[in-house]
């Protein structure tokens, strides 16, 4: 379906602010709306999605409106508190048209972190008292137009609804590119870590592509995948279960490879793990001011300093890398150090089309690091 037909019935409904989570099966919209709006008045990518909630709130409380909050369904579990709390008619009674990128879609193949999401997806949103629409390739302007005319009705209650998406439903005309300057990949810098920790270190790896590039850097090497625990779910989550995990390993160096998107998404975990003072975490952040995973869209971590952050958090160590030379010189910085320790490396919006998926299941994945850990 062209994106257009829908923007027209969005814009037809009053809305004029978009806030959301990136996701790829929306890209065609996030595109979109970073080609009309870019980031500021009309459109802010938020934190996460129970942020996006509050915001689109906070917003019908200033102008009267309902803005429209976009996600993958992943994140309905972020913004369940809000939707039930907040906005939900027995309590403010709040107006929010969802979008909602439909991972996971039972009888479409996708990844193990999608399936059970996938399954639930249509139930937990009924479950939230939030009307739902499927929108397909096949969606014609007569049936949108038929939605949003039960939308507005719906509205006129402080219910809120949800575009339920499916994949490749929506077609848009915008490229936007997303860049950034700095040399070093992701990918390279993974590597780099691959071959520079010592033997009995292990690895918790973010959401995204950084952890298929993890699976691919060992298999690139003939070696097992039993010290890297891949959260291929979860986003944000990935320094707690390393957290969990150093405090009852103290023999073992425990990194999490983070995201800027994700440690924003949690940012209060920062403070928790810098006040807990482990001498055996690394959280090392790969910052490249973008969601690179779900298509690039930026991030606001350009306009502000982890270094500091992690500092005033707690952490004993902070450590910077942007090139090559630094990287190489981290490692001797790293294994010096007594204390917990917070790394940012810079990474540009480099990665390869052809990056695989893991080829084991998490269940496996989860074994063999639980044997290796032992
Ligand atoms: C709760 C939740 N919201 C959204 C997503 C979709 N998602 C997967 S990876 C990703 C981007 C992660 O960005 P970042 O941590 O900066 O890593 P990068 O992809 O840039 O390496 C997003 C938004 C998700 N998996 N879970």
């Amino acid at each position: 379906m062209k994106i257009d037909y829908l923007m027209k019935e969005i814009e037809k409904l009053g809305v004029n602010f978009y806030t959301g989570v990136p996701d790829s099966q929306l890209k065609a919209f996030c595109d979109l709306l970073m080609e009309q709006y870019g980031v500021g008045e009309q459109h802010v990518i938020a934190a996460n999605e129970g942020a996006a909630v509050g915001l689109a709130a906070g917003h019908y409380l200033a102008t009267g409106n309902p803005a429209v909050v976009y996600m993958q369904n992943s994140g309905i579990g972020n913004a369940v508190n809000p939707i039930c709390s907040l906005v939900n008619d027995k309590v403010y009674a709040i107006p929010v048209l969802f979008m909602v990128g439909w991972r996971g879609e039972p009888g479409v193949h996708d990844e193990p972190q999608h399936i059970y999401q996938g399954e639930i997806t249509k139930e937990i949103l009924e479950c939230l008292g939030v009307k739902h629409f499927v929108i397909s390739k096949e969606t014609t302007p007569e049936e949108l137009e038929t939605y949003f005319k039960e939308i507005k009705e719906e509205f006129k209650l402080g219910h809120q609804c949800a575009l339920v998406v499916r994949k490749g439903a929506l077609e848009s005309e915008a490229k936007v590119k997303y860049t950034n300057h700095y040399p070093m990949s992701r990918e390279e810098v993974v590597n780099c870590f691959v071959d520079h920790m010592q033997e009995k270190d292990v690895i918790v790896s973010t959401t995204g592509k950084l952890s298929r590039e993890l699976f691919e850097a060992r298999e690139a090497r003939g070696q097992g995948h039993e010290r890297d625990f891949l959260t291929v779910g979860s986003m944000g989550h990935s320094s707690m279960i390393a957290m969990g995990i150093a405090r009852k390993k103290r023999d073992r160096r425990v990194f999490c490879l983070d995201g800027d998107g994700a440690v924003l998404m949690h940012m209060g975990s920062l403070a928790v793990a810098g006040a807990d003072k482990l001498n055996n975490f690394v959280h090392v952040l790969f910052n490249n001011g973008a969601h690179e995973t779900v298509g690039g869209l930026p991030t606001v971590s350009e306009s502000i300093s982890y270094p500091e952050i992690a500092q005033a958090c707690g952490y004993d160590h902070i450590f910077k890398a942007q090139n090559k030379e630094e990287l190489v010189k981290l490692f001797e910085q790293i294994y010096a150090a007594e204390g917990s320790v917070f790394v940012e490396v810079k990474t540009n919006l480099v990665s390869r089309a052809d990056l695989g998926r893991p080829t084991t299941t998490p269940i496996q994945n989860k074994e063999a690091f639980m044997n290796f850990l032992k």
